[in-house]
């Protein structure tokens, strides 16, 4: 199966962050239960892997992590997402370093790939931006909202579908506990 592992955006970020949203056309708005922040893709993985990632993520051990998000930033020329930038604290850098060490020894190879922490916000079909989205992104270049702090990491399946991603949550862990 397609998974990753993320932190999903901290309850207290969710209010502020689905009312940015209001404001966005022109593309698919991420549903607010599915708002995260990868720490590592790790693409098709076995099942008795994925098990023991599980496993190893359920044990965890790492205090919570303080969420900022700062700034609007997109992937692709052409924008195919839009994304709020996370502010690489270095509690963040090291729970993405210690989640990809976890999932390297239950036996997978994650992509190297520089961490750079975000929340997707839509997706889009690439290609031109409307005036309204660029209104928006101008607007939106300074937003600043945070520190609030993340005690949670799941592990999710992806399923692609015509209409989006589809996550399912397989197993999570508690930060601090
Ligand atoms: O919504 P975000 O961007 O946080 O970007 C993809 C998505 O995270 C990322 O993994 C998450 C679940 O799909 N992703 C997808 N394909 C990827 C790849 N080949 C990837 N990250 C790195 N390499």
């Amino acid at each position: 199966m397609r998974a990753f592992i993320a932190l999903p955006l901290p309850d207290a970020l969710l209010e502020p962050v689905a009312a940015l949203q209001d404001g966005l056309e022109d593309g698919r708005v991420v549903p607010e239960e599915d708002l995260h922040i990868t720490l590592a893709f790790l693409g098709e993985v076995r099942g008795d892997v994925i098990a023991d990632i599980a496993d190893m993520l359920e044990r965890i051990d790492a205090m919570p992590v303080p969420i900022t998000l700062d700034g609007v930033g997109g992937f692709g020329d052409d924008l195919r997402s839009l994304h709020l930038h996370v502010q690489p604290a270095g509690e963040l850098v090291a729970l993405a370093g210690k989640v990809k060490r976890i999932a390297e020894m239950a036996g997978t190879t994650v992509p190297r790939r520089r961490f750079t922490p975000h929340v997707t916000l839509l997706r889009r079909t690439p290609g031109p931006v409307s005036p309204n989205l660029n209104r928006w992104i101008a607007d939106h270049a300074h937003t600043k909202i945070g520190p609030e702090w993340a005690d949670e990491v799941v592990l999710y399946q992806s399923d692609l579908t015509k209409s989006g991603p589809i996550y399912t949550p397989l197993a999570e862990g508690w930060l601090g506990a």
